[in-house]
């Protein structure tokens, strides 16, 4: 019984979105005793809570899906970049075909673990006072769960609807006709301003930095063009793992500015015409690494904008002549119409790194400028404390009883983004230090798991009991991070990429921007050479010496 209050289980996975839904499926045919425990009340993770006006998914079809050949031959997208309710509906089907709701607890929130030496077990302690045993502890909690919030004076005085955009109200809220506001320009806050347009009154973009967001180049599909390409998906599934960030394209072998103008321009018309993310991350190779031919792509793409904005103050605000930022180094949004609808009259930009909000007022946001403007409804598109906040949240503590949060204050430690030292048993994936930020999602996670269920099936086989990572193994692995980025243009830009967006958390590079196909090789060797970089040990339970 999940719900038991107390529960015992070989394994027990945090997070029921798509790396846990894997986790579980993989590790139960194997023969592991499995249970999830999910905050929320359904499968899906992010597209369980995110269920804002717009809200969709920047990676094509069937890019953004299992390779389980039992899940996609009878699975039909409608379009090309799916919207939650069509992520939520795959769930459904996901659950039709792999029954994994039956080991699921729901509104079941961690808030406690601890690895007990003695017994060779953790114990996890649950918001309503539930505890649970198991040998395995594995964070399936994706790098969104920890929602951020502007300290601004005065957020609860607000008598309108006020809402971040992870928690909008299942039932959705009245936009027609109503002054939105919204806050953040990033991928979410691009998505909800281009959609609430369609509708709103006027919806008022409180920007901070400009989105260099690309054409989604959205598209209804066909069954029987799906049915008719599935013969290749095996191979399109394969593939994907062979490429730098996961998709069935990859970067181009050439630099920038050796190739002739015209071709170069014709190459750039290509990415954009192809649509999602081909601009950033199938363009030339040296994109991510060299300031001119990273300034070649952003002058393309602000002359390819400033084009579809004809006020010319809303053009300078949201596509600068001169870049903000090297392209790519902050995640661009995949838009749709977002600069038409910004461009309408009723709708504003409001500079907020030149005018900063300073109070939220009862009617609206007054700025420093002085200026007040009232709305009914605001959207807090303010992101989250991605990657690291949702496991230092979960009061998780290590052997000694010292909390990760304090592990982790002054920078991140892992090895592989997938084990801490002094951690043992436990495992996490789609987080800090692995390829989650810039990696399609479903790809990065089927490449972790897969190394996680491999690892535990060898533990099983080699009668390990206690496995963990090795101080200097996490030290290793974090200076190899590092060092990769630092050969890039991202850690000169402030992002969440780089911890830069929550006030006080160090800023250091937290995600592999090494490609996925070295990434695999990387956590493939520790496997193959047993266990490098981890402690192992075979005492029986109770025992671990
Ligand atoms: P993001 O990408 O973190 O975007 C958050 C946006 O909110 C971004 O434009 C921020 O400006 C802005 N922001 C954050 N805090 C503040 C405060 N305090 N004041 C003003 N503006 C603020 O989150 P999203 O939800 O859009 O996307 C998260 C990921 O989900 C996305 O990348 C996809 O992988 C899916 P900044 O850019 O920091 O100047």
């Amino acid at each position: 019984d999940t719900y038991a209050e107390e529960l015992e289980t070989e394994v027990l996975i945090v997070g029921a979105g798509l790396s846990g839904v894997y986790l579980l499926h993989k590790l139960r045919k194997l023969g592991f005793k499995c249970k999830i425990y999910e905050a929320g009340k359904e499968l899906g993770g992010v597209w369980h809570w995110n269920c804002y006006p717009g809200a969709r998914v920047d990676s094509h079809s069937p890019m953004y899906a299992y390779s389980l050949p039992e899940v996609w031959k009878d699975w039909t997208w409608s379009e090309r970049y799916p919207d939650y309710a069509e992520l939520r509906k795959y769930f459904e089907h996901v659950e039709n075909v792999l029954d994994i709701k039956k080991d699921v607890a729901f509104d079941t929130r961690v808030v406690g673990a601890q690895f007990d030496k003695p017994s060779g077990k953790w114990n996890i302690q649950t918001e309503d006072g539930r505890v649970a045993k198991s040998k395995y502890l594995l964070l399936a909690a994706g790098f969104a769960a920890k929602r951020s919030v502007p300290d601004w004076p005065g957020l609860d005085k607000f008598k309108g609807e006020i809402h971040h955009s992870s928690f909008w109200p299942d039932d959705g809220v009245d936009i027609k006709g109503k002054r939105v506001a919204v806050i953040g320009t990033g991928a979410t806050g691009v998505q909800f301003a281009e959609e609430t347009a369609k509708t709103a009154a006027s919806v008022t973009v409180f920007q901070r930095t400009p989105n260099l967001a690309l054409p989604m180049q959205q598209k209804a599909l066909t069954k029987e063009e799906q049915e008719k390409a599935k013969s290749q998906y095996p191979d399109i599934y394969r593939n994907r793992m062979t490429t730098f960030a996961g998709f069935e394209y990859d970067m181009v072998p050439s630099n920038t500015l050796d190739v002739a103008p015209g071709q170069r321009e014709t190459f750039y018309e290509k990415c954009f015409e192809n649509g999602g993310f081909q601009f950033w991350i199938a363009n030339y190779q040296d994109l991510l690494f060299d300031k001119k031919a990273n300034t070649e792509a952003y002058n393309f793409w602000a002359k390819k904008t400033r084009a579809r904005i004809s006020d010319p103050v809303k053009r300078d605000m949201l596509a600068p002549l001169e870049p903000p930022h090297s392209f790519g180094t902050k995640r661009p949004s995949l838009e749709q119409n977002y600069y038409e609808m910004m461009d309408r009259k009723e709708n504003e930009v409001v500079d907020i790194k030149k005018t900063p909000v300073v109070e939220v007022t009862e009617t609206g946001l007054k700025t420093n400028d002085g200026e007040h403007r009232e709305f009914d409804v605001i959207a807090l598109a303010t992101g989250f404390d991605s990657l690291t906040g949702g496991m230092k949240t979960m009061g998780l503590r290590d052997v000694n009883g010292v909390p990760l949060s304090e592990k982790w204050k002054r920078g991140t430690w892992s090895y592989l983004g997938m084990a801490c030292a002094d951690f043992p048993n436990m495992f996490f994936l789609y987080g800090a230090h692995g390829p989650a930020a810039f990696a399609n999602g479903p790809s990065c996670v089927e490449c972790q798991a897969d190394w996680i269920v491999d690892a535990m099936e060898k533990l099983r086989k080699e009668q390990i009991t206690y496995v963990v990572a090795t101080r200097q193994a996490e030290e290793e692995w974090r200076r190899k991070v590092t060092a990769i980025s630092d050969l890039t243009l991202f850690p000169d830009t402030s992002s969440w990429y780089m911890g830069t967006n929550i006030p006080g958390k160090p800023r250091e590079q937290l995600g592999f921007v090494g490609g996925l196909p070295l990434y695999k090789k990387e956590c493939r060797e520790a496997l193959d050479n047993g266990f490098h970089g981890f402690t192992v040990d075979t005492a029986e339970e109770g025992g671990v010496q």
